[in-house]
């Protein structure tokens, strides 16, 4: 799994990815990532990456030439759409003959007498800007699955749109707030996605766990049976963690986690679940899984609110 990243600071990424469960994945080679510097793919003296809006209005917009020179660089072609009818695209990107993955994977073929713009199918293009759609733990999940995901890190007012209409297979924003540019999201969506590829979190889990022989992101349940957080898709949040010492600033931890009941463990934390799910998040009480026992305890719960 590889990460393109192209940005106009580069040497935001230095550090970023330097510590923990990244930084292994990265020197254990499950995962690479590419840092691009959009300035590289100007020709002017002033090495000019932006410019102002049509239509006049607040700040810079980024110039389509340099994105689009970047993207080319990488093997991105345009792709199939409204936009692009007739556009030619190289048989061969990045090494992958994208008609042969077409046919293997049953991607439709286009309609333009094979010259068209085929793209890899395990290659996403994304734009990072407060105008995307939400960034969620499935959307996570799907790129973990992919081969090569380019990450293109918006700037100033904005992005020019026919890089989006061209190249860009989505358009992600990381949350309800204006961030100066893609770059923190950026780091946020490689984080995210990098830790359920398969192996990256494997030295962490138990070796009964490793037993079942599935990759951590493909089981839903820990070795206690106790689902995992499907937080933002569908589930409830985490439950409350505690560890030693048993007494800390006067609060005790709970006493039914010290008594190897596993049981009424795992019913104490589901409850704790829907607690901090209804206190925090109750929208996604909406789409959660619940069972019959859950739903019981939640009116319970909303009882208790009242
Ligand atoms: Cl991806 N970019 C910017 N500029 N702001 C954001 C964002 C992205 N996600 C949330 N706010």
């Amino acid at each position: 799994m590889r990460f393109e990243i192209i940005t106009i600071f580069p040497t935001f990424f230095t550090g970023i990815f330097e510590n923990g469960v990244v930084r292994r994945a990265l020197a254990e080679g499950l995962v690479e990532v590419g840092i691009h510097d959009l300035r590289a793919f100007t020709h002017d003296r002033h090495r000019t990456v932006d410019d102002r809006p049509f239509g006049g209005g607040e700040g810079m917009v980024l110039k389509p030439e340099p994105l689009a020179a970047a993207l080319e660089s990488l093997g991105i072609a345009v792709k199939n759409s409204e936009f692009t009818a007739g556009a030619k695209a190289p048989i061969v990107q990045a090494g992958v003959d994208v008609r042969a993955e077409a046919r293997t994977l049953q991607v439709k073929p286009t309609d333009d007498g094979g010259e068209a713009s085929i793209r890899n199918p395990h290659t996403q293009v994304i734009l990072l800007s407060a105008q995307g759609r939400p960034f969620t733990q499935a959307m996570a999940r799907e790129l973990a699955t992919l081969d090569r995901v380019v990450l293109i890190c918006g700037r100033y007012e904005g992005v020019d749109e026919r890089i989006n209409n061209l190249y860009c297979d989505l358009e992600l924003s990381i949350g309800d707030y204006v961030l100066s540019g893609g770059e923190l999201a950026a780091a946020v969506v490689v984080d995210a996605a990098m830790r359920l590829i398969p192996g990256v979190l494997g030295n962490e889990a138990s070796s009964e766990f490793e037993s079942f022989g599935v990759a951590d992101a493909e089981i839903d349940t820990d070795i206690e049976g106790v689902p995992r957080s499907q937080h933002g898709a569908g589930g409830l949040l985490d439950y409350p963690h505690f560890t030693r010492p048993a007494e800390f600033g006067g609060l005790s931890a709970p006493a039914v986690l010290l008594n190897g009941d596993h049981q009424q463990i795992r019913r104490w934390r589901r409850e704790q679940q829907l607690r901090k799910t209804l206190a925090n998040r109750p929208d996604l009480l909406e789409h959660a899984a619940l069972s019959k026992e859950d739903r019981k305890l939640l009116d319970a719960l909303q009882r208790e609110e009242q």
